[in-house]
């Protein structure tokens, strides 16, 4: 098949979803075309079956905001036209489902039919879905799409209540490469930063109000009480200076490593031993299932999707959100007793296994062939 892939090609899990799907696909010889504003950054160098489209929003004196959703139509009609696209697969509802439909009408007019594939991964829905204004489009869009997928029930769920969406949502789980996230531990990576064996945790987000990196810092302190141990931040965002005020406040800083954007982090999560994702919400929890991938329990909130992949008392623990010191009591219990944590990292590695991209792809590829026929 000839596939056009939308998505941010950001950090965002979304983007990293998408291209990772992307790099699958064609690995089973499937035509993949990305059709962005900048090269995704999971796409690393070029492989064979893979395409990249840019899309450039040109910044004209006129505009106050420039018109990203239809220069992007406008390219996807181009790509589609050209490359002679089967199917579009979008990330993202907002604008890249409306985009499409756009296009969609567009290449109707040139009699060329474009089935197009949403695939809905939370913030789109849970946090700009709760904004009334970008509502009749995100419900409109969703169901002109062919098909419609969402990353986990909870979303499938939250996608019902809050839209006005009559079409089926089919739940594909997100996926991990498995293979690709195994990375022999590296003692120097380890050594520099736990030179006296300290126990690793291990946070990655976007560093938006809604991953609570506050309460990171909360039960980090409270778990350092306990027992000696590192905390490894990985990412940037808008909350980064309060928790850097954070661990200056509660004198973890000597014990706190920022390490910043990292375009991928299975080298970090190879030294740790427990992930921490203390979310608001979180439709599914991409970062988590990448640690379970990598051998790291979860240490997590029970909200949104995250149970759907973190089984408590197995995999890591969970707790509600803001309980900060349940987290921390949670980590002790699994940082004191060596037998238990290895218990819990073989579980993590196991339920990791069930997510492999694998078994997700099929699921995919199914979709297409359906909407295609
Ligand atoms: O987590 C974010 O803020 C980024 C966001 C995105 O759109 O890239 O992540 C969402 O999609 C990921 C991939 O499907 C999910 O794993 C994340 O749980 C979801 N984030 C939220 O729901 C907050």
């Amino acid at each position: 098949m000839k596939i056009g892939i939308v998505c941010y090609p950001t950090f965002g899990g979304s983007g990293v979803v998408a291209t990772e799907l992307g790099k699958a696909l064609a690995a089973k010889d499937h035509e993949v075309h990305f059709i962005t504003y900048n090269q995704p950054v999971r796409l690393g160098s070029f492989a064979e079956n893979i395409y990249y489209h840019e899309v450039n929003v040109s910044d004209y004196p006129l505009f106050d905001y420039p018109p990203y959703e239809f220069v992007l139509a406008s390219k996807i009609v181009d790509v589609t036209r050209y490359e002679k696209l089967d199917l579009l697969h979008v990330h993202y509802a907002i604008p890249h489902a409306s985009a499409a439909y756009t296009a969609k009408k567009i290449l109707e007019a040139h009699g060329i039919k474009l089935p197009v594939i949403t695939t809905l991964h939370g913030t789109d829905i849970t946090l700009l879905g709760r904004d009334s204004s970008f509502e009749p489009v995100i419900s409109f869009a969703i169901n002109q799409s062919d098909a419609v997928t969402a990353v986990s029930h909870s979303l499938k769920n939250d996608t019902y209540k809050l839209f006005g969406v009559d079409k089926d949502i089919h739940v594909i789980p997100n996926f991990v490469c498995v293979e690709k996230m195994h990375f022999e531990k590296s003692s120097a990576f380890a050594l520099k930063h736990a030179p006296n064996g300290e126990k690793i945790l291990v946070h990655i987000s976007n560093f938006r109000a809604v991953k609570r990196v506050e309460d990171v810092i909360r039960m980090f302190a409270l778990v350092l009480e306990k027992t000696p141990a590192k905390l490894l931040l990985i990412g940037d965002g808008p909350d980064r200076s309060k928790v850097e005020q954070l661990c200056r406040e509660l004198n973890t800083c000597e014990h706190v490593i920022m390490l910043g954007k990292l375009k991928n982090p299975t080298e970090a999560l190879g030294v740790a031993d427990l992930f921490v994702l203390p979310s608001e919400s979180e439709s599914f929890g991409l970062a988590a299932l990448e640690a379970m991938a990598a051998r790291v329990p979860v240490i997590s909130t029970n909200t949104g999707g995250i149970p759907e992949i973190n089984r408590h008392g197995v995999t890591g623990m969970m707790s509600n959100v803001g309980d900060y010191e349940d987290m921390a009591k949670h980590a002790i219990y699994l940082l004191e007793d060596e037998e238990r944590l290895a218990k819990f990292k073989d579980n993590a590695f196991k339920r990791a296994k069930q997510f492999d991209i694998d078994k997700i792809l099929p699921a995919y590829e199914e979709l297409y062939e359906s909407v295609l026929k």
